[in-house]
């Protein structure tokens, strides 16, 4: 696998799936917004060629006609032509509803590696700490709460009142809520997408300290990818709660469903590469913006192996020429 032209081709990939979902920002119809992605995140794979198998995607063959788990994607093969082999994750439309209502923080993103580089996680959900890289080995799942926050601002040089932790907005978090509000740090809850938010928490300046509490797994495999390369910390255990979880856990030879992942054990590929492109305006990335003649996408771009933070800012031109030309910023 050749990371590095690789993790442009990928950021193709999301760029159209970004542009597809973006133009239908606010239209409070998240089916359609993820739909587009899909169909345009698929179609930007076919031009690439790898024999890409998704290892994470919109779900099962029967329930997700485009991108589902073991789906094959990559340019047709031609004789004589091995394209590498890559496991890929995806989440053509990470925060549907944020898009749909045109909040803050939707992103199309992918992750990928070679072959078994990246945990098969099921669809269940995963309770997860998320911070930086000042937070080496300091996170632990099995502390009390203002534990954690303690050790994060020790980490991080400050005190516990001048932490920010994000924590989705769910019924679920009411106690991690109410611990976080009693041990003193600021919160900010979002509706949706601890996925961009993990990111946020691993990079400086973008105002989080640490993401707190329950999520998708899928989505927490994602964030790993990118923390692999950020050097950020992460510890995650799946919330396997029912039979039919348990079940369907160890059918994915997972042997202890208990286990706590670090950032390594849910993103163990050698060369992993993380791309996401912004759909509507974010901490980290600027939305799609439309104009008359084009678009300009602004996008994230992660390698591990070469180990490089590339942000890309991409004027779409459309085919007509003339016009106003390309603005500079
Ligand atoms: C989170 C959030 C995602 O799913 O992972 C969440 O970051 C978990 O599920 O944006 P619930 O919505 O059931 O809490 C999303 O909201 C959607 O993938």
């Amino acid at each position: 696998m050749v990371e590095e032209s690789l993790a442009f081709e990928f950021v193709r990939v999301v760029e159209s799936a970004a542009l597809e979902s973006a133009r239908t920002m606010g239209q409070g119809d998240g089916e359609s917004a993820d739909r587009a992605a899909v169909q345009a995140m698929r179609a930007a794979f076919e031009q690439i060629p790898i024999r890409g198998t998704i290892v994470i995607g919109e779900g099962e063959r029967d329930q997700a006609p485009m991108l589902y788990i073991g789906e094959v994607v990559g340019a047709p093969a031609q004789p004589g032509f091995e394209y590498p082999a890559v496991d890929i994750a995806v989440d053509p439309l990470e925060g549907t509803n944020l898009c749909a209502t045109g909040a803050a923080n939707s992103i199309a993103v992918l992750a990928a590696s070679e072959p078994g580089g990246l945990l098969h996680a099921p669809d269940c959900y995963m309770e997860k700490i998320i911070a930086g890289p000042a937070c080496k080995d300091a996170l632990d799942l099995d502390a009390p709460v203002k534990y954690n926050l303690k050790a994060i601002a020790h980490c991080l040089d400050r005190q516990v009142k001048d932490l920010v932790i994000m924590v989705l907005d769910r019924p679920r978090h009411q106690e991690l809520i109410q611990q976080i509000r009693t041990a003193g740090a600021r919160i900010r809850l979002i509706g949706d997408g601890d996925l961009s938010a993990g990111i946020a928490a691993a990079v400086r300046g973008a105002g989080v300290h640490a993401v707190m509490g329950t999520g998708g797994a899928p989505e927490g495999v994602i964030t790993a990818a990118a923390l692999k390369c950020l050097h950020g910390e992460m510890v995650g255990r799946l919330v396997v709660n029912t039979p039919e979880l348990h079940e369907r856990v160890a059918s994915m030879g997972i042997r202890d469903p208990k286990k706590i992942y670090t950032v390594n054990d849910l993103a163990p590929g050698q060369q992993v590469i993380f791309a996401a492109c912004g759909v509507t305006d974010g901490a980290l990335l600027h939305g799609v913006r439309f104009w008359g003649e084009g678009a300009r996408t602004h996008s994230l771009v992660l390698t591990s192996a070469s180990r490089k933070v590339r942000f890309v800012d991409t004027v779409h031109m459309s085919k007509a020429p003339g016009g106003r030309g390309v603005r500079l910023y």
